[in-house]
């Protein structure tokens, strides 16, 4: 067995280097919160076997023939079946089955970006009565669930998604909302970002301006702390890092004692433009039982909306909030049904303005 300490600003990059060291089978002995030079940091001692796994050597062949192989095991083999299933269910898709509006609503939906898979769903509904309207279908698919008091009542929400998406944005925007809404709430920041410093910095200065509590979570140690004191708070907001390569969600609230938090839910952040294969990618690296909303941002910089409607088709999560501007004012709303059927329907913000 070979064991090793790593350090580093807080668990996820402590993570991340015992598994770019040790690789994904290392296990970790003890993970906890030190001082290095007058700062807190993490440290993380894990061990992994000494044998090693594979013995083929790293050449340029090797490696061509590990990926034609489609040695990036079962998600690759399960996305070809998928696209085998797709390509038979192809044909079966006569669009002359459908009523000339139904068949008008699925060819704009396609336009829009909306995926094979979710259309196929679309036209299994639609077929079985050529009076049902698309809206009708799409209700069934897509769920608004506002974030506002009264619709997400437990204490910790964590913002979790791929950096520079717009998690400490959309965290701050709703914190402050709330507060302006009801000024007597008790509102905790959180951040599990330290390492990146300039997250960490606007949350805390806007703590600061609004009078809120800030909390640093360098490691579970510190998330314990908090659950301590979450009496004293009506809701706690945690600010999540971007997840290193390799690094999934469920590995984070586990390294962080966050997974078995039954008052928490956590909201991804994502931006309608990301390709499909991204897509497929985020929703593995983000299953996570206490998943409970997608929150969608740059709306602003996007041109069609198909990718709302797939994420709810493959993810079950209903749409929590909608992000449509850079600045901090007026930039944000709890979404509604209406809000989404008016961005993919008419490319209309919630803000009111009409995307090209
Ligand atoms: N245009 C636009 N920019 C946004 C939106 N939300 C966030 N941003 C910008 O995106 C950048 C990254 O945001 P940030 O919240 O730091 O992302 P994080 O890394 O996920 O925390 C910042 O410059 C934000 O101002 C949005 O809805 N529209
Ligand atoms: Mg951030």
């Amino acid at each position: 067995m070979r064991m090793k300490t790593f350090r580093a600003a807080n668990s996820t990059a402590a993570f991340a280097k015992v598994k770019a060291d040790l690789g994904a089978d290392a296990v970790i002995l003890s993970n906890k919160t030190v001082t290095e030079n007058g700062a807190k940091c993490c440290e993380i001692v894990a061990a992994v076997d000494a044998t090693p796994t594979s013995t083929k050597p790293r050449t340029k062949e090797n490696v061509l023939e590990d990926a034609l192989t489609g040695s990036t095991g079962w998600q690759r083999e399960w996305s070809q079946i998928k696209g085998q299933i797709m390509a038979l269910m192809k044909p079966q898709m006569d669009p002359e089955i459908l009523s000339p509006r139904q068949r008008l609503a699925m060819e704009y939906l396609e336009r829009e970006d909306v995926d094979d898979k979710t259309l196929a769903r679309i036209f299994c509904e639609l077929r079985e009565d050529a009076n049902r309207s698309i809206i009708t279908v799409l209700e069934s698919m897509v769920e608004a669930r506002p974030f506002r008091a009264g619709c997400f009542d437990n204490t910790f929400h964590a913002f979790a998604g791929p950096g520079g998406v717009g998690k400490t944005s959309s965290l701050i925007r709703l914190a402050l909302r709330e507060k302006k809404n009801n000024p007597k709430a008790r509102i905790c920041l959180a951040t599990a970002d330290g390492g990146r410093g300039k997250g960490r910095l606007v949350l805390k200065h806007y703590a600061e301006l609004s009078g809120l509590a800030f909390r640093d979570l360098v490691t579970r140690e510190d998330f314990i702390s908090l659950c301590k004191e979450s009496n004293q708070f009506d809701k706690i907001f945690i600010d999540l890092p971007g997840l290193p390569g390799n690094t999934s969600l469920e590995d984070f609230t586990t390294l962080y004692g966050i997974a078995g938090c039954k008052d928490l839910s956590i909201h991804l952040v994502l931006n309608p433009y990301y390709s499909k294969p991204q897509f497929e990618r985020f929703l593995a690296k983000y299953k996570s039982e206490q998943l409970a909303s997608v929150i969608w941002t740059k709306l602003d910089e996007a041109c069609t909306f198909g990718s709302i409607l797939n994420m709810a088709f493959a993810s079950g999560l209903p749409v929590s909030a909608l992000s449509y501007g850079a600045g901090l004012k007026n930039s944000i709303a709890p979404a509604t049904r209406e809000m989404v059927w008016r961005l993919l329907f008419m490319r209309k913000l919630p803000g009111g303005d009409i995307q090209p």
